[in-house]
């Protein structure tokens, strides 16, 4: 008998090489669509001080790939040395962006596209072995995942752009009303929380740790708009009781009453999504609402935010094998059963979607449909080394950013997995955040 481990090669160098072409080249087909669905003048635009311009996004993602791919793996030269600090996030915060001497479109295509073209030449010689950088991939994998943040980021300025709708995708499946139990109970017990496995995990999923967990009931579906609506109704806004004290200083300082993007118009709440308003879905996970206002509701409702670790267990621990699994329903990659990823809708599915993708316990949609806010700071885990540069998480790290879990319908599977950290400051609410709540085992 043969030992498979033994047999077969180390690195399946064919596959990578077919994984990595997949992967940057379906990211390059969405910024493509981003960046060609509205005239220039909507692409050197801001559309909000929260962003860049669309332009600056498109040369961007150019130039991290020329820096990673070509220069730190291929040890090429600068292409265009004089652009680099233009396209640094951290030399010129987004609002400033407008006013440098940016690429124009034209200019910033045909760079990124150049970039593209050596890249490809690149991955023809590949051989995925050497340094960290290139083993099993990482840093096409890093690239691909950059590329797909930023087409998320982009599709949050589409959001926030005013005028007609320029963007355009199927509705998801209707599925009938979700009656199964509103919550579950995940027993006490340690789990393995992050992955020193997954090749294309970023440097904040690291390492793999156990966490002990006390146990906890976790919400099977996100709260809906419906829900969300009864907590507004109820004058949730209104009462300080559910407002922790800065978030209760920031509705107050900044009047929110709704979600972004709401209004209210007599009974009934209105949206704009993409360029058209239309009623509030109330079966669809809310979105659009900061971490304050995710933790108001919470307590309005008796319950709290789950915290990292809780989520995390929810979605990868498997009671039957106590292994902690890549996804909520397995290690099989994200097909479109499982999950709304990838913008091939430009909106949330109704809670209680997606069966297939549910966890052993029987939690929905914790991947896909929208981003969901926990309680924690974004902090390293035990062991954590950046890499392969201090500014992707390391600079972030600390209280005053929020980790969210699970992706939106606006991420591609490559940029998602049970082990994906996000963060934001607990005001931000143009990003594609909702949530789901958890009460402790004991608590009624
Ligand atoms: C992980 C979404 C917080 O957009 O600031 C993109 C991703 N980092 N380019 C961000 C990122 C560098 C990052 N987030
Ligand atoms: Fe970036």
């Amino acid at each position: 008998m043969t030992d498979p481990a033994i047999d077969a090669p180390p690195i399946d160098a064919e596959a990578l090489r077919e994984r990595a072409l997949t992967t940057l080249t379906t990211a390059r087909t969405r910024t493509t669509l981003l960046t060609s669905c509205v005239e220039d003048p909507d692409l050197t635009a801001q559309h909000s001080p929260l962003m860049s311009p669309l332009v600056w996004d498109l040369a961007h993602i150019g130039n991290q790939e020329e820096l990673w791919l070509l220069r730190a793996v291929a040890g090429r030269d600068a292409m265009r040395p004089e652009i680099d600090g233009l396209y640094d996030a951290f030399e010129h915060p987004r609002s400033e962006r407008p006013t440098l001497p940016l690429l124009p479109p034209a200019e910033a295509r045909a760079y990124a596209a150049e970039v593209r073209g050596r890249v490809m030449d690149l991955l023809e010689s590949a051989d995925f072995h050497g340094t960290r950088l290139t083993q099993a991939g990482f840093a096409f994998g890093m690239i691909a995942q950059h590329e797909q943040q930023h087409d998320e980021t982009m599709l949050i300025t589409h959001q926030l752009r005013k005028g007609p709708q320029a963007l355009t995708a199927p509705d998801p499946e209707p599925v009938p009303l979700y009656t199964g139990p509103a919550e579950v109970l995940v027993p006490a017990g340690p789990f393995t929380m992050g992955t020193s496995t997954e090749p294309w995990a970023l440097d904040n999923e690291r390492p793999a740790h156990r966490r002990e967990v006390a146990s906890f009931h976790i919400d099977t579906t996100p709260v809906t708009n419906g829900a969300y609506q009864a907590f507004i109704e109820d004058g949730g806004y209104d009462n300080e009781r559910w407002w922790t004290a800065e978030g209760w200083a920031h509705v107050r300082k900044n009047s929110l009453y709704a979600p972004l993007f709401w209004r209210r118009d007599g009974k009934q709440w209105l949206r704009r999504r993409f360029g058209v308003t239309e009623v509030v879905p109330p079966d669809e996970p809310v979105v659009h609402v900061c971490w304050y206002e995710a933790d108001a509701y919470a307590r309005w409702a008796g319950r709290r935010l789950p915290t990292e670790a809780e989520w995390e267990k929810a979605a990868r621990h498997d009671p039957a094998t106590g292994r902690s699994t890549r996804y909520p329903w397995g290690d099989a990659d994200p097909a479109p059963e499982h999950a709304n990823l990838g913008q091939r809708h430009l909106r949330p599915a109704p809670a209680g979607s997606y069966p297939a993708g549910e966890s052993p316990l029987g939690v929905r949609q914790l991947i896909g449909d929208v981003w969901e806010w926990t309680a924690s700071d974004f902090l390293p885990y035990p062991g954590f080394q950046a890499f392969p540069y201090k500014e992707y998480s390391e600079v972030f790290f600390g209280p005053e950013y929020k980790v969210l879990r699970g992706g939106s319908f606006a991420v591609d599977q490559v940029a998602c997995r049970g082990t994906f950290r996000n963060w934001d400051y607990p005001i931000r609410r143009q990003i594609f955040s909702g949530f789901r709540t958890a009460r402790s085992a004991g608590d009624v």
